[in-house]
């Protein structure tokens, strides 16, 4: 794809992120959660040996970034204890990485984090933004690894009580500010900052819709010309069912939203996400490199001050 984009009209999805993969289109992270309950793919991956071959098989199928979590965030959920998480989660990160991958981990608490660091990991996905562990943000500050910082308002047990804004849009775009302020203020390198509108963390599907529809607004946190890179977890989220609900009002259980998935991917790649978070790869492996294709052919037609 780098070739593809030609000198003098790569397409700039977001900054280069020190220990990470980079590529002229959207990056791919496919998901693996190693938990009984999570909304999309709970039980799934439960067994490490199996955790590991579904992380081998994503990063086979194009996923640049496996992502791996050992506690479910899915609406209502209780949490697990700290030593449960780290015994599902340490275990496949440490095959993983071993392997070569590039292995996210996904967790709100710095001791998993520093684990799973230890293991091999590259970077901290951290739905919390850092507000649900006070020591996340100084591990992340020490081991100077990219740090997602995603909006959220509270566990997944109280969320949807949380799930109330003014103009959604703005909201978060302050909220986010002011997390990605004391990030910094805590010592994260802002060059390895991430950050992530929290689909569906204290957020209704109308709520969804319009943090999708203003992506380069919640990237700009940082001022006209220094967006933060994006990441979108859209994938399998309920919102999705509930848009392709059958005639009866039912759902689209998850399992039928990864067509819509994909579109998604083009979607938000197209208004120049950095990484979309996917349980399915292969189609959104395509649709990365569309959506790069597209942008390329849209700054030709449209040259920077050209005018048309
Ligand atoms: N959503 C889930 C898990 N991890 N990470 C980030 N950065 N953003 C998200 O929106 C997000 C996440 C929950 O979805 P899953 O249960 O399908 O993994």
């Amino acid at each position: 794809m780098t070739g593809e984009a030609g000198a003098g009209t790569a397409l700039e999805h977001g900054r280069r992120l020190r220990g990470l993969p980079w590529q002229a289109r959207a990056l791919v992270m496919g998901v693996v959660n190693v938990t009984p309950d999570s909304f999309s793919d709970g039980g799934s991956w439960l067994d490490p040996v199996r955790a590991v071959a579904r992380g081998q098989e994503l990063a086979a199928a194009g996923a640049d970034i496996v992502d791996l979590g050992g506690e479910s965030t899915r609406p209502g959920a209780q949490r697990v204890p700290a030593d449960e998480e780290l015994r599902r989660a340490i275990p496949v990160v440490t095959e993983l990485a071993r392997a070569g991958i590039c292995v996210s981990v996904d967790t709100m608490r710095a001791s998993v984090a520093e684990r799973a660091l230890q293991a091999g990991a590259r970077m901290v996905n951290d739905v919390s933004g850092g507000l649900a562990d006070p020591a996340m943000v100084g591990l992340v500050a020490d081991a100077g690894v990219p740090y997602v910082v995603t909006h959220w308002r509270g566990h997944s047990a109280e969320m949807y009580r949380k799930a109330v804004y003014g103009d959604v849009v703005a909201d978060v775009r302050t909220e986010l500010r002011r997390r990605v302020q004391d990030v910094i203020a805590g010592g994260v390198d802002p060059a390895q900052i991430i950050v992530d509108p929290g689909l569906g963390f204290a957020k209704l599907a109308e709520h969804n819709w319009a943090l999708l529809a203003s992506l380069p607004e919640i990237s700009a946190l940082g001022g006209p010309g220094s967006p933060f890179p994006l990441l979108v977890a859209a994938s399998r989220k309920r919102f999705i069912g509930r848009l392709l609900a059958g005639p009866d009002g039912e759902f689209r259980p998850f399992g039928g939203t990864d067509d819509a998935t994909v579109a998604l991917t083009a979607l938000t790649a197209a208004a120049g996400a950095w990484c979309v978070r996917v349980h399915e790869v292969p189609a959104n492996a395509d649709a990365v490199r569309v959506a790069a294709r597209w942008r390329q052919a849209v700054a030709a037609a449209r040259p920077a001050g050209g005018g048309g």
